[in-house]
């Protein structure tokens, strides 16, 4: 059994827990009017306010010394030294390799990883360049105008967030475009808006063993021969991969492949040469900047002492609704519309990371792990699913994230923006009263009877918790910054929980079910392999495609 929950850090807090639970934050605003200056942290531009919790100094302190019982400080310098903390796969963590921008080494069993990091960088540099300045020939001698990255999971969810999310930072007519779905739709859509001659396939995949990844660039491939011939493809495919040998089996150059190694996981691996096709659309510089930003973020969680360290806190508080106030979810609500793919880029990095139920030993755990991540774009959120944030039964704890200036500052938008986040955060804390809400019904002319009918639905109970993450403007560096600050937040629940953070057997699984059953659904062979829904959905799928039902 896990051992978690015997440390006395873990039994003070789960006493502290019965003693504040019911205190509101509205009065520990009111008592105290130093409470932002209290619960608040600044790294360079980016400010993190975490008053608006349910916690008292008493409750930080219970969670520093919980992170310190845990040895999160021992677990960080495994991780960041190379030692392989991934047991299940066996292999070392080091996506903080692929952005140590200080002249340090990094070791992996003895031997320094930077010059194969930096020569990989440069590789990169060379090519991005030639693509955007037209200096990358198709095969009929034309440039590059389009490049679609195929690639799926970790393997596009971060180059599409971050290439998304700097679209102010475009440099060139290159159009960039990310097919990860199986789902044929996805493929045929994007290629019907482009030209085989001047479009570039970047087929991603750390394994080259995906299936979805594969299909669709098989897919790509013929499109591009049955054009432009075999001899095309040379000059239109490029592969980032750590296996050669399949690279080369499909017919790509092996001069044309980005290497990536084992010690960078699929879903930490936007850094690497994954990050190929923001590097085409933003320039290397700004690839750089975004490295540099996340490092700025790896030196502060190295080095700031745990009470003034942004990831642990955000993990602390993370711990203390999941595990004490059996909250099971938590929203990201970035406002900015070019961040509309963090959410689903956090679903994976903490969900895959954090969706565990045994400890790194292997022994069930006896408490809540990763919760469920959820979230949209406010304003796009508000007039959807916060109704529940606001007055559902459920806790559900939500991190701010906001910019104060905007890439496009015509008109008031940005001003209306930010008033929203910042009263949303209020009003989940607030709430609002029985009187305060008596005295706005009647002041809307209703009558007593009206009034007391109406009454439990305009109320607001508040004390719901949220953090604000206030930076001066998206951009590569920030970016890189709020990137790593989740990251190491992830790790840091993961070394409390004494769970492997780093693999992902749930994955796996799929991988293998879908290859068990294409094919009885691609042949005439009768079904009875599997449960009797299973079964019944591979057979109706066969009379629906025989025209029988
Ligand atoms: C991420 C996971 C998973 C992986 C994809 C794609 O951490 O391992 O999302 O990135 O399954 O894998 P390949 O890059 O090997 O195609």
């Amino acid at each position: 059994m896990a051992s978690l929950k015997n440390l006395t850090a873990w039994k003070a807090l789960e006493d502290h827990y019965r003693a504040i639970a019911n205190l509101h934050m509205r009065d520990l605003f009111a008592e105290d009017s130093g409470r932002f200056d209290g619960f608040s942290l600044s790294l360079e531009d980016m400010l993190l306010d975490f008053s608006k919790n349910r916690i008292t100094p008493e409750t930080l302190n219970l969670l520093c010394s919980l992170a310190r019982q845990a040895e999160v400080e021992g677990w960080r310098d495994k991780m960041f030294s190379g030692e392989r903390i991934n047991t299940t796969e066996n292999r070392a963590v080091l996506h903080t390799a692929l952005r140590n921008r200080s002249d340090g080494p990094v070791m992996v069993d003895g031997v320094d990883v930077m010059p194969e990091v930096n020569a990989a960088l440069d590789q990169m540099c060379r090519f991005s360049d030639k693509v955007r300045d037209g200096n990358w020939i198709g095969a009929d001698g034309r440039p590059i105008t389009d490049v679609v990255n195929i690639g799926i999971g970790g393997s596009d969810l971060g180059p599409a967030m971050v290439t998304e999310a700097l679209t102010p930072f475009h440099q060139s007519g290159v159009g960039v475009h990310f097919v990860s779905n199986i789902d044929g739709a996805h493929m045929a859509q994007t290629l019907a808006g482009l030209t085989p001659a001047t479009s570039l396939f970047i087929v991603a995949s750390k394994t080259f063993t995906t299936q979805e990844t594969l299909i669709n660039a098989t897919t790509a491939r013929k499109w591009l021969t049955d054009a432009l011939g075999e001899n095309a493809v040379a000059r239109h495919f490029v592969a980032v991969s750590a296996n050669a040998d399949a690279v080369t089996g499909f017919g790509i150059d092996p001069d044309n492949m980005f290497l990536i190694w084992d010690w960078v996981g699929g879903r930490y691996s936007l850094w690497s040469t994954i990050g190929l096709p923001i590097a085409i659309a933003v320039g290397m510089d700004n690839f750089e900047a975004l490295l540099e930003g996340a490092h700025a973020m790896d030196r502060h969680f190295q080095t700031a002492p745990l009470e003034e360290n942004m990831p642990v806190i955000l993990a602390l508080l993370g711990i203390w609704y999941a595990d004490f106030f059996d909250a099971q979810s938590y929203a990201v609500l970035p406002y900015d519309q070019n961040l509309k793919g963090l959410p689903a880029y956090l679903q994976q990095a903490d969900m895959e990371s954090s969706g565990k139920h045994v400890t790194r030993d292997g022994e069930p755990v006896d408490y809540a792990t990763g919760p469920v991540v959820f979230g949209e774009p406010g304003t796009n959120g508000q007039h959807a699913f916060y109704q529940l944030l606001h007055q559902g039964t459920p806790l559900v704890p939500a991190d701010f994230i906001g910019f104060a200036e905007s890439h496009y500052p015509d008109g008031d938008h940005h001003a209306i923006l930010l008033s929203n986040f910042f009263a949303q955060t209020e009003a989940l804390m607030q709430g609002r009263t029985a009187a305060d809400a008596r005295a706005l019904l009647k002041k809307a002319g209703l009558g007593r009877k009206e009034i007391d009918k109406r009454l439990p639905h305009v109320v607001f109970g508040g004390n719901r918790p949220t953090n604000s993450i206030l930076l001066r403007r998206l951009d590569p560096r920030s970016l890189g910054m709020l990137v790593a600050l989740y990251e190491h937040k992830i790790f840091v629940q993961g070394v409390i929980w004494e769970i492997n953070s780093f693999d992902q057997w749930g994955v796996e699984l799929g991988k293998q079910l879908a290859a068990a059953i294409l094919p009885a659904l691609k042949n005439g062979k009768e079904t009875g392999d599997h449960d009797s829904s299973t079964d019944g959905l591979i057979a109706h799928y066969k009379r629906l495609m025989a025209g029988t039902s």
